[in-house]
């Protein structure tokens, strides 16, 4: 029987990368005084590193930008103003739930589903989405950022809320929205469930046990793109 339902934060709880993080990013590069400017095409390709910080030294040994100043100090200062203009845009509400996605974890935890979080990002920014439109208290275990040592796909983020959990990969559900969420969940022998959204949509998603547009409202019920169960 299901005993856990496992989510990722950024893309499957909300378009937090297209309302909130890319932003986020290119404010702070504004204010530290750097040309540095993400569109969201290349964000789309920078979405590939998991992790603010990885993706920001990916970055820069990708694409060279003008960097005078070292980058073990640059990184996490970046970083950091990141993380509080991310947060600003989350308070003034210009980031929402996806579909479906109060409804099924109130659901699933007035059923006595257990939940989790397993995410990339950093936790003070999955906890703050958590307190706008959930609630932290619903979850048995948020796993977050650098937690542990190696982000997505790395299976590193799912087995430590297994163990946490104390469940098997077998007992849970795993909720994705991308290729790199879909080979950690897999490599920690989790089935998946993706809900699409524009940046991940020509992912590859063979591997996931099943593929959903969104979670669906009752007034908005959602497609099926593609099914496996032997996945
Ligand atoms: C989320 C990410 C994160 C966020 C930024 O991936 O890739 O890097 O874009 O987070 P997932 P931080 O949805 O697979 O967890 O800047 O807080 O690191
Ligand atoms: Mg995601």
């Amino acid at each position: 029987p299901l005993k856990a339902l496992i989510f990722d934060v950024d893309g499957t709880l909300a378009e937090t990368e297209r309302d909130g993080h890319r932003i986020a990013f290119n404010r702070a590069f504004l204010e530290a005084g750097l040309d540095w400017n993400w569109s969201e095409n290349l964000y789309g390709k920078l979405l590939e590193i998991a992790g603010g910080k990885e993706r920001i030294y990916h970055y820069i040994q990708q694409y060279n930008p003008n960097v005078k100043e070292d980058l073990e100090n640059l990184i996490p200062q970046l970083h950091q103003a990141k993380t509080e203009h991310y947060l600003q845009l989350l308070s003034s509400g210009e980031i929402e739930l996806r579909l479906g996605v109060k409804r099924l974890i109130k659901e699933a935890y007035h059923q006595g589903i257990k939940l989790a979080i397993a995410t990339t990002s950093a936790l003070p920014n999955a906890l703050a989405l958590l307190e706008k439109h959930l609630n932290p208290d619903w979850f048995e275990v948020i796993a977050a950022g650098d937690i542990v040592p190696n982000k997505k796909p790395s299976p590193d983020i799912y087995q430590y809320v297994l163990q946490q959990m104390n469940l098997q990969a077998s007992d849970c559900l795993v909720f994705e929205d991308s290729y790199q969420g879909l080979q950690a969940a897999h490599q920690a022998k989790l089935k998946t469930i993706i809900t699409l959204n524009n940046y991940t949509k020509y992912h590859d998603f063979s591997l996931a046990t099943l593929v959903l547009e969104h979670l669906g409202e009752p007034d908005k019920p959602f497609t099926i793109i593609q099914g496996n169960v032997t996945n």
